[in-house]
């Protein structure tokens, strides 16, 4: 069960962040109305949202899940934890100075130290297992660091390598993982020992023992969705996947994204849950 989410909407050149999408200019106004419905469904999910002032020092400071990774606990064996990570792209290096504040309440916090890089978008935690992402954001470093954090904490992790390699791309039908930024832009833990999973990671080992609910190519963007405690979010337009969720009993709530997406932006950034 989760109680709290921290989010931040974006700041008025929320554009001038990093972006390889190829969509187009988002327009502010639009993303402001998503970031409203977005919290608005957060608190239909029944969490307190601690909201977070716009950062124009940073126009990618929207997507807060990247700058630390939150671990609620479950009982004695596992505490609850933050960490504050090292994002991998210079230009977001900044943000985690602001997130430290919002994090004065977890009695366990560790940071991720040069020359490790890492950023949240690249754990998936899946009840007492972590994936985690190794990606152009994520070195091995970052993600060693973490793995030994998790160790401590009574948490096993494996690595998930979506870099680009000869041999992913040569997967016949398989969406190229180098597209995606990063592990969770693929792959989310629905709950119930199930994984949401891009095509083109289905096929990693580490997913074996899992029940899949496979993505298709054409909506991979959906397989960035979050499951918070009985609803599952879901991005809009891709009815595919929001009819295989609701299949498997999940009550689904789609949100327009497109605004974040034109800056490579999920539903999962835009808020870290606990
Ligand atoms: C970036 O490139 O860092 C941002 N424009 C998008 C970050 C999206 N974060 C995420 O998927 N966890």
């Amino acid at each position: 069960m989760f109680t709290h989410a921290i989010v931040r909407p974006p700041a008025s050149n929320f554009a001038a962040g990093l972006t390889t999408a190829g969509r187009g200019a988002p327009d502010y106004e639009l993303a402001l109305k998503q970031h409203d419905a977005y919290c608005a469904a957060l608190v239909r999910c029944g969490l307190t949202l601690i909201k977070l002032a716009k950062d124009p020092d940073y126009p990618d400071s929207t997507f807060v899940e990247d700058v630390a990774v939150l671990i609620s606990g479950s009982g004695a064996a596992h505490e609850r934890c933050a960490i504050i990570t090292r994002p991998g792209a210079s230009s977001r290096l900044g943000e985690v100075e602001s997130i430290r504040g919002a994090l004065t309440g977890f009695p366990n916090v560790f940071e991720i130290e040069s020359p490790g890089t890492l950023d949240g978008g690249d754990i998936c935690q899946a009840a007492d297992h972590f994936f985690i992402g190794i990606s152009e954001r994520t070195n091995e470093p970052g993600a060693a660091q973490l793995a030994t954090f998790l160790a401590q904490a009574g948490y096993s992790s494996s690595l998930i390598d979506i870099r680009q390699t000869s041999a992913t791309r040569s997967v016949p039908g398989a969406v190229a993982t180098g597209s995606l930024l990063h592990v969770k832009s693929g792959l989310a833990y629905m709950g119930d020992n199930r994984l949401a999973v891009a095509t083109g990671l289905s096929q990693r080992p580490e997913f074996h023992g899992y029940d899949l609910v496979s993505v298709t190519a054409a909506e991979t963007y959906a397989a960035n969705c979050v499951r918070i405690n009985d609803c599952v979010l879901v991005a809009a337009g891709f009815p595919h996947f929001q009819d295989s969720l609701n299949a498997v009993g999940y009550k689904t709530i789609a949100l327009d994204m497109s605004e974040f997406q034109k800056m490579d932006g999920g539903l999962s950034c835009l808020s870290l849950r606990f």
